[in-house]
């Protein structure tokens, strides 16, 4: 059985973090309080409204449902107005060459991604066109380390989750990717990621060849 491959959007395809961060830190300023860098990086790959709950609970915090939705909502329209300049140069270094790589050898592929703004950013960023299959915040119901997202991918692309290589930035995304039973590929900053079969800094250090053995060693 030929592979498939799940990308994760956030810190894999395109470095969207910063503006979450900038986003989130914005709205715990508003409400009188900071967290750090290193909180930040729990929020990776978890979904708007729980990441809400974790700052407001780090800030000791506590606000009625009502209250949340519309501090979301905040959070979400500082988040747009700046992704919507993004442009294709946000793309992380090795994206464009792997993807292209990928779609030459036929391989198909599928986002997996926790954001609900995932369109606009693939718009945007001019990545659209690569991916058989979009399952984001939109279209699943429980967040990352929950397999949903990795399992509705694999479904829409008809592979097999053996097939199936996922590519992720967030301790919970990795999580998500091995409860599924598949193989992950860790991005990033390798002290945050156990678990991921293999750990690279970005997509440029990784081959369509190597991603194959992953499955087939
Ligand atoms: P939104 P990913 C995730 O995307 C981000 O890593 C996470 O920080 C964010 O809270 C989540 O999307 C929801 O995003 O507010 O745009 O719906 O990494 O799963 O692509
Ligand atoms: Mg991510």
């Amino acid at each position: 059985q030929p592979i498939a491959c799940i990308f994760d959007l956030d810190g894999v395809l395109v470095d969207t973090a910063v503006y979450h961060y900038q986003a989130w830190k914005q709205l715990a300023n508003s409400l009188g309080f900071d967290f750090t860098e290193l909180q930040n990086e729990q929020l990776k790959g978890v979904n708007r409204m729980r990441s809400l709950d974790m700052i407001l609970q780090w800030g000791g915090v506590e606000k009625s449902k009502e209250e949340k939705e519309l501090l979301a909502a905040k959070k979400n329209e500082w988040y747009v107005a700046m992704i919507s300049k993004m442009t294709v140069k946000e793309v992380l270094p090795g994206t464009l060459e792997l993807l292209k790589a990928l779609k030459i050898q036929g391989v198909k592929m599928a986002l997996g991604s926790a954001s609900k703004n995932s369109s606009l950013i693939l718009e945007r960023t001019e990545l659209a066109g690569f991916f058989d299959a979009i399952v984001d915040g939109n279209s699943v119901t429980s967040s990352k380390p929950d397999p949903e997202v990795f399992l509705k991918a694999a479904e829409l692309l008809v592979a097999a989750k053996e097939d199936c290589v996922v590519f992720e930035d967030a301790a919970a995304g990795v999580e998500a990717a091995i409860a599924a039973g598949m193989k992950v590929v860790g991005i990033g900053n390798s002290t945050h990621l156990p678990g991921a079969d293999v750990l690279i800094k970005d997509l440029s250090e990784i081959t369509v060849r190597e991603i194959e053995e992953l499955k087939n060693p």
